[in-house]
């Protein structure tokens, strides 16, 4: 009997004073079981004692693995950054449907512009939140240019008229100032999210309610993979979209961003009034309206983030990390656009 308590007393004190060594232990070996499964690529690989013990432990394995492993698939902030395999369409899709949502995406085809519209509705048709309400909102100078596509049903085509800048730059930068005011005006009463993009692209994937969120932003192409000291922020104090070398986590394009109404029209009026104090102190940020954008995103962070597969350029290559080509660029002979 002493003996016997003696010993479990001894035990137990044992298991007191060691403890952090079993802890220790146990951390390491699901540790060590946690970077293996990772480092091979399919589950066939990891001997099936291993993954019968996993198992018994997690009732959903998948967790132990990200579903892209070669991507960045989440912020330092917990939000998504949406890659190919990184979610269910199908499971999306329902959940939307319920929700009954009509979707603005909203395009300016100023001056020449108006030629990048055919294309750019005809494939948005194919891929562009296909079996859900949208609305085309293309604002232009030239309404009666504006081509005759063919939609689906609940699907339609808005021409909004508005005047020309003679400097590309405005043209470009005054796009804030006109979605904030339809936002207020008439987007708030007709859809539930604002997506804002570039008109001389081409949709030539499935781009779906998987990039909605109340306000988001996309890696630009040509910095998904640089440092932050490579970012062409603008760096001149002087102008409102001054970003500081030690701030900012990606580098945002100006082509593609959106969220709900509210999200987008209060982005939008941050922008545009910052855009105009720079005119009034005679100071235009580096990248325009990108540079705006950008500064807007290090302080208000996105609640969903779109890899470059939402915005690609084939002058950059076919880099394998590039599952889907969604939205391209169409190249321009720039003399005979620009400027006409
Ligand atoms: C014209 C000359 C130089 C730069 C921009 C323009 C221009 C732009 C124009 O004449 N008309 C026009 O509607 N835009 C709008 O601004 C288009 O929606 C266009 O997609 C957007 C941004 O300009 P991009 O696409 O020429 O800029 P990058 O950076 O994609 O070359
Ligand atoms: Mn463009």
């Amino acid at each position: 009997m002493r003996k016997d308590k003696g010993k479990r007393r001894w035990v137990k004190s044992y298991l007191r004073k060691h403890f952090h060594i079993l802890g220790c232990t146990v951390v390491l070996s699901f540790s060590l079981g946690y970077f293996w499964s990772m480092s091979n690529d399919t589950c066939q690989d990891t001997p099936s004692k291993i993954i019968e013990a996993l198992r018994k432990i997690y009732s959903r394995p998948q967790i132990l693995k990200p579903l892209r492993p070669d991507v960045l698939v989440m912020t330092p902030w917990f939000v998504p950054i949406v890659w190919e395999g990184t979610y269910n369409l199908e499971i999306l899709n329902e959940q939307f449907q319920q929700r009954n949502i009509t979707v603005g995406l909203t395009v300016f085809a100023i001056k020449k512009y108006v030629v990048f519209l055919k294309t750019f509705l005809e494939t948005a048709e194919m891929y562009f939140m296909v079996g859900h309400k949208v609305n085309y909102y293309i604002f232009t100078d030239r309404p009666q240019e504006v081509p005759k596509v063919e939609l689906k049903e609940g699907r339609n085509v808005v021409v909004l008229q508005v005047q020309n800048y003679s400097r590309w730059q405005e043209i470009s930068m005054r796009r804030m100032e006109m979605i904030n005011h339809f936002s207020q005006k008439q987007f708030i009463n007709e859809v539930d999210y604002l997506v804002c993009v570039d008109v001389d692209m081409r949709f030539n994937d499935l781009v779906g309610v998987e990039i909605l969120s109340n306000l988001f932003g996309t890696l630009h192409p040509g910095f998904y993979g640089s440092e932050r000291r490579s970012f062409t922020y603008e760096r001149r104090p002087a102008s409102q979209a001054y970003v500081p070398h030690d701030e900012g986590d990606f580098y945002y394009a100006a082509a593609f961003f959106g969220g709900t109404v509210k999200e987008v029209y209060k982005l939008t009026k941050k922008c545009h009034e910052a855009i105009m104090v720079d005119k009034d102190n005679g100071i235009e940020a580096i990248w325009q309206e990108e540079s705006h954008l950008n500064k807007y995103f290090v302080y208000h962070k996105p609640t969903k983030i779109l890899s470059p597969e939402y915005l690609w350029d084939d002058s950059l290559g076919r880099p394998q990390i590039l599952r889907k080509r969604r939205f391209l660029a169409v190249p321009k002979d720039h003399d005979a656009i620009k400027n006409k």
